[in-house]
């Protein structure tokens, strides 16, 4: 499934045009830039946690699109991440693992915000370990992206450049026969009914990440982490899961849970109901907020958090 290292390499004669294809696509960007609604949006399923806020995923996140003829490894990634802490790191490993091991990428770039230096060179990147990349315009529903300018000069590079809007559908289809186009030939490496790779637990976890964005103000959901401590199905009416909200310091603990445990409660209510629908059935959830000061520190930790 690796890209060719030499550039120089001569492509590989052209499959047969009824042969299966299948290989893994990456999800590249700037965060915010809309690659996890575009994931969700492609799988018709939504898997990925999408806020209005950057930087909410965290690790790399494979969704598999089974169509007839074809299969997409679509790997979500964090996107370009800057800092300097352990998490952030894990984070930008894991979107150059995803561009280092993928047969198409696509780049998406938000059309407000336009082209910058940090795209150039991903697109340089890619290029050069001959990697077909789609240049993806996001967002055109909205007046001001479809007014920008576009295509950007710099992305002439791209073996592609289209427009999508993930929220309202356009320009999907076309996308997605542009992707296959590119695809290898290649058996699916997954049975036809597999979604992803990750385990519901932490679909769930994620889940209840995504509901602690929505309800807590500020820099606090990125010094927390979600860990499901226990999934329960042996109740076949009811799924009882356990998860624990991981804080750095009391204070940020004391904030969580609000006052009369008003906070915590809203977020309960909030990832059970997106958990329910996840799962299609009837979930109890208990949250407990712990102080755990190092989380975002050790290597070891974050593997088993999922987010590395
Ligand atoms: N209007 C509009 N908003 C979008 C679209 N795609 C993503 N967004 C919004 O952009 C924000 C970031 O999206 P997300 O998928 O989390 O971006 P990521 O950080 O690149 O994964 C969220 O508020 C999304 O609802 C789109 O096609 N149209
Ligand atoms: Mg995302």
């Amino acid at each position: 499934m690796t890209a060719p290292d030499d550039p120089a390499t001569p492509a590989a004669p052209a499959a047969p045009a009824d042969a299966h294809r299948a290989g893994v696509v990456a999800l590249l960007g700037h965060p915010n830039v809309g690659k996890s609604t575009l994931l969700n949006r492609l799988l018709g399923e939504k898997i990925a946690i999408v806020t209005a806020r950057p930087q909410t995923t965290r690790g790399r996140l494979l969704g598999i699109l089974t169509r007839p003829g074809a299969q997409l490894l679509l790997v979500d990634t964090p996107g370009f991440v800057e800092g300097a802490r352990p998490l952030d790191r894990a984070m930008r490993e894991a979107a150059e693992e995803a561009a280092a091991d993928c047969d198409v990428a696509l780049l998406l770039v938000d059309p407000v915000r336009g082209w910058d230096a940090v795209a150039g060179a991903w697109l340089e990147r890619l290029r050069a370990r001959g990697v077909p990349v789609l240049v993806v315009g996001t967002k055109i529903d909205r007046r001001d992206a479809a007014a920008a300018p576009w295509p950007p000069p710099e992305a002439a590079g791209a073996t592609d450049v289209l427009r999508v809007s993930a929220r309202t559908g356009e320009g999907i289809d076309t996308l997605l026969e542009r992707v296959v186009a590119l695809l290898p030939p290649s058996p699916p490496y997954y049975p036809d009914d597999e979604l992803t790779d990750r385990p519901l637990r932490f679909l769930a976890a994620e889940a209840v990440r995504e509901a602690v964005f929505e309800e807590l103000a500020q820099e606090l959901p990125y010094k927390m982490a979600v860990e499901v401590v226990s999934f329960d199905e042996s109740d076949p009416e009811l799924v009882r899961i356990r998860a624990n909200l991981l804080v750095e310091r009391d204070s940020q603990k004391r904030i969580v849970i609000g006052r009369g445990g008003e906070r915590i409660k809203a977020i309960g209510v909030r990832a059970r109901r997106e958990i329910e629908r996840l799962l299609g059935r009837r979930v109890h959830l208990e949250l407990w907020t712990k102080v755990e000061k190092d989380w975002a520190k050790r290597p070891k930790r974050l593997k088993s958090l999922g987010y590395c």
